[in-house]
């Protein structure tokens, strides 16, 4: 593929590209090569507080254009994603590592959800009521809240912005963006896009840099009431003490510990291609990946021998090659982190079945490869069936009945998605009735999720807010009750009077 010459970017702010205040960068670099991907600048508190002083003038005349216009640019911008699909794939395989193919299913998440909001400028949907008291009128309506400060991670680089952007958007609030470090190039494309779709100068600021600097000024600045971030459980937690002082609004989508039941009456050719897409799609990098595998003693051996024989064939390479099935992981960082799981795992007792290694022949040791790892008789208390390892790697636990399988499903602190692999009808809804996840899939893998149905989780994947689907508005606007009285007197709710 042609290497694009490196080019240094740039913040967005008030409809001007501007460079950081203090002048520094940093640098973007693909997880496949090393190749160098561009020059961004590292922001500090200066660049938030212009941002956001950009986008607290600019709400003043966007929360009263009409929600309809609103999202007539959503169109617009859903449309330029449609034209730049192959390229900004491309750009993803290259700045992010995933496999082509998913990489255009990011783009097209994002795609979906510009046209579900675009057309969400003309529901945006309240309430009607009656009144206790007679000639009275009573409705609930939703408001802007104002500049939402939006922090997103690296592994769904254009379809996570999209989810939060672009409600914020069409509720009528105004937007300070900072992109993951490890994907700005993609960052800086979404709000160019949005720009030319014709949103105007202030509206949506992006500003670069890391969760230090940048995401913590957004965190605690006085002006940025709502905050709307999807990262690890750890950055969570500190984002959600930061803005505690300010009462302000937090959205939270963290990690996950998703597990896959396959019961004994599964379809097990089904249940082996869902395991394998979960698990090691997007190299194992989604809070919705399969990281653990809960099998019916009666098919355990045949699952385990069928998933290593299948995870042993899947094609280690970059992205962009078309016979790649399993991607870069994202840096060293993670690399070193996931590899250190599988120590882990190890001196647990757990049984490496396959797996377990760094991959670095044919040309892989440029980048950041991990083979695809799947652990055998794995204990439910284990670390490695407890915490969040972000790659490659599941772990097999074998049960002897749907209940026990369910109480290990639910036996996490995380409940973001789950699924079961079964032919009796009243299994499947005792699951879906039982596990403690936002999202359950029957005879289907963990991920997947699409974008006009809430996404989420339950216990500490967040906070109990949603994104995605109606449940989105809940994040971007306030609720107003509104009494209108044209009785002409003054008529006293609550209070008991003899007339009617
Ligand atoms: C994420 O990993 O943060 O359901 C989002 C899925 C995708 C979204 C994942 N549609 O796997």
């Amino acid at each position: 593929m042609a290497v694009a010459e490196t080019k240094s970017f740039q913040n967005y702010i008030d409809g001007e590209w501007v460079d950081a205040v203090h002048g520094e960068t940093f640098e973007s670099v693909s997880p496949a090569t090393g190749e160098l991907i561009g020059v961004f600048p590292r922001s500090g508190a200066e660049d938030v507080d212009r941002a956001v002083a950009a986008a607290k003038a600019a709400y003043e005349k966007w929360r009263l254009v009409p929600a309809p216009r609103r999202g007539e640019i959503l169109f617009r911008f859903g449309q330029l994603l449609i034209e730049q699909k192959d390229e900004l794939a491309l750009l993803m395989t290259r700045e992010m590592g995933k496999v082509l193919p998913e990489a255009g299913g990011d783009v097209q998440e994002a795609v979906d959800m510009s046209f579900y909001m675009a057309g969400e400028g003309r529901r945006l949907f309240g309430h009607t009521t009656p009144s206790e008291l007679p000639d009275k009128f009573n409705m609930s309506v939703r408001m802007p809240i104002g500049v939402i400060g939006v922090i997103t991670p690296w592994n769904f680089p254009i379809a996570i912005p999209s989810w939060k952007i672009a409600p914020a958007l069409v509720c009528g609030n105004t937007v300070v963006f900072k992109p993951a470090t490890d994907t700005p190039l993609l960052g800086e494309r979404f709000v160019e896009l949005l720009a030319e779709a014709g949103v105007p100068k202030g509206v949506v600021n992006i500003v670069h840099g890391g969760g230090g600097a940048v995401g913590d000024r957004l965190v605690r600045h006085p002006d940025v009431p709502v905050i709307t971030l999807t990262g690890s459980r750890e950055t969570g937690v500190e984002v959600l003490r930061a803005a505690a002082d300010g009462l302000k609004h937090v959205h939270l989508e963290l990690g996950g510990k998703n597990a896959v039941i396959v019961m004994d009456d599964a379809d097990l050719e089904l249940a082996v291609d869902g395991i394998v897409w979960s698990a090691f799609g997007t190299s194992g990098q989604r809070c919705t990946a399969a990281s653990r595998v809960i099998v019916h003693e009666r098919v355990y051996d045949e699952l385990a021998s069928r998933l290593v024989v299948a995870a042993e064939k899947l094609r280690l390479g970059p992205g962009w090659e078309p016979d790649t099935d399993v991607g870069p992981v994202i840096n060293k960082t993670a690399l070193d982190k996931i590899h250190s799981y599988t120590e882990i795992g190890e001196g647990e007792g757990a049984r490496l079945l396959t797996g377990g290694e760094v991959a670095s022949g044919d040309g892989l040791g440029q980048g950041f490869y991990y083979r695809p790892t799947i652990f055998g008789d794995v204990e439910a208390q284990m670390r490695i069936a407890q915490e969040e390892i972000f790659g490659p790697t599941t772990a097999l636990i074998r049960v002897s009945d749907v209940d026990e399988a369910i109480r290990v499903a639910n036996g996490i602190r995380f409940g973001l998605s789950s699924s079961i692999f079964t032919r009796d009808v009243n299994t499947a809804f005792r699951a879906m009735r039982d596990l403690e996840t936002g999202i359950t899939y029957v005879n289907a893998g963990t991920i997947g999720a699409e974008v006009h149905l809430p996404f989420g989780g339950t216990k500490e994947t967040g906070n109990g807010h949603r994104e995605a689907g109606q449940a989105a508005l809940d994040v971007f606007t306030e609720w107003k009750s509104i009494y209108v009285d044209y009785s002409g007197r003054l008529q006293k709710a609550q209070i008991d009077t003899a007339e009617t």
